[in-house]
């Protein structure tokens, strides 16, 4: 095939990465509207370059007009968890959607693989509709987190920089990492439920804070100056330290002035 027909090859599983990472994004933005926590932190996705996707087939024997069917990872999406029991809801969410379907599930987060690194991989099939019909296409999520992203990232790096042959004194210290990063995701467990209601409270507040912003606004709109400067001067001290109940009867002072004037 030449190198025009590989692109042709590439647009599907494109378009694949484009819509689950709005897919999944869309996840996170639900559950923060509805003011809940969210397994999900942050997604990124990518195709695999061609130079990789012809590497890869080369080290695992795979015919070029196999690729398709043997390669699962040319369409990549990797989750990002901040808590390593987000990381079966995240699996859960994927298992529960209708919109694809898995393929196979490695669990290298009880299976720690050799080089130190722990992900989900989930693989599923996914069918993609194209200018001339669906095309199922197969796709890879590595769900991981924080501390498993931070610590495959630099390993990833490490990897090209040597050309897949890490000195031994470097992999040990990765090794070493690796272990410090699971000591990590472990502490942060213990602590989940007062990291979660930390910036629970910190979600409440800024949503409130957001209402009073569009009450003194629209006060000061309706040329109710007077009344919109003395909100925001209580505003302003309320905004570092006050309390949610504070904040809430500010809230409401603002409603009941606005009732009058609109
Ligand atoms: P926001 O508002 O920054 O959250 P694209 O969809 O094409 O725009 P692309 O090219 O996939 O995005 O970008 P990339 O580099 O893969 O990053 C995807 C998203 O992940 C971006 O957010 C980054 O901000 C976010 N991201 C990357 N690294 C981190 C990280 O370490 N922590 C956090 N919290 N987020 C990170 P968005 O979706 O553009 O919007
Ligand atoms: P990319 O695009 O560079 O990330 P393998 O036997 O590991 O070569 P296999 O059997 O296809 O690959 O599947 P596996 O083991 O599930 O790995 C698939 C992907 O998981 C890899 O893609 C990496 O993204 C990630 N991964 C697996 N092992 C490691 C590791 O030790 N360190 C890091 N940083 N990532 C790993 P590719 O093919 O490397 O492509």
């Amino acid at each position: 095939m030449a190198i025009r027909e590989w692109k042709t090859f590439l647009i599907p599983y494109e378009q694949a990465v484009e819509e689950l990472k709005i897919k999944f994004r869309s996840i996170r933005t639900e559950y923060r509207r509805k003011n809940e926590y969210s397994p999900i932190e942050f997604v990124t996705g990518r195709v695999k370059e061609l130079s990789s996707i012809f590497e890869k087939a080369n080290k695992f024997d795979i015919p070029l007009d196999k690729i398709e069917y043997e390669m699962e990872d040319i369409s990549g999406i990797r989750v990002m968890c901040q808590f390593v029991d987000d990381i079966e809801k995240v699996v859960g969410l994927i298992r529960q959607r209708s919109d694809m379907r898995i393929m196979y599930e490695k669990d290298y987060v009880t299976n720690v693989k050799g080089s130190g690194y722990r992900s989900y991989h989930v693989i599923v099939k996914y069918p993609v509709n194209m200018a001339d019909g669906t095309k199922d296409i197969l796709a890879e999520f590595q769900i991981r987190t924080l501390a498993m992203n931070f610590w495959a990232t630099i390993e990833h790096s490490l990897n090209y920089k040597y050309k897949h042959d890490i000195p031994k004194e470097i992999r040990n210290k990765l090794k070493v990492a690796a272990d410090a990063a699971f000591q990590l995701d472990q502490r942060m467990l213990e602590i989940k439920d007062e990291i979660k209601d930390a910036q629970k409270i910190f979600e409440v507040k800024s949503n409130i804070v957001s209402d009073i912003m569009d009450n003194i606004l629209m006060l000061s709109s309706l040329g109710k100056t007077s009344e919109s400067t003395r909100y925001q001067v209580q505003l302003n001290k309320l905004v570092e330290e006050g309390e949610v109940s504070e904040l809430n009867k500010l809230l409401n002072a603002t409603e009941k002035t606005l009732d009058i004037y609109k």
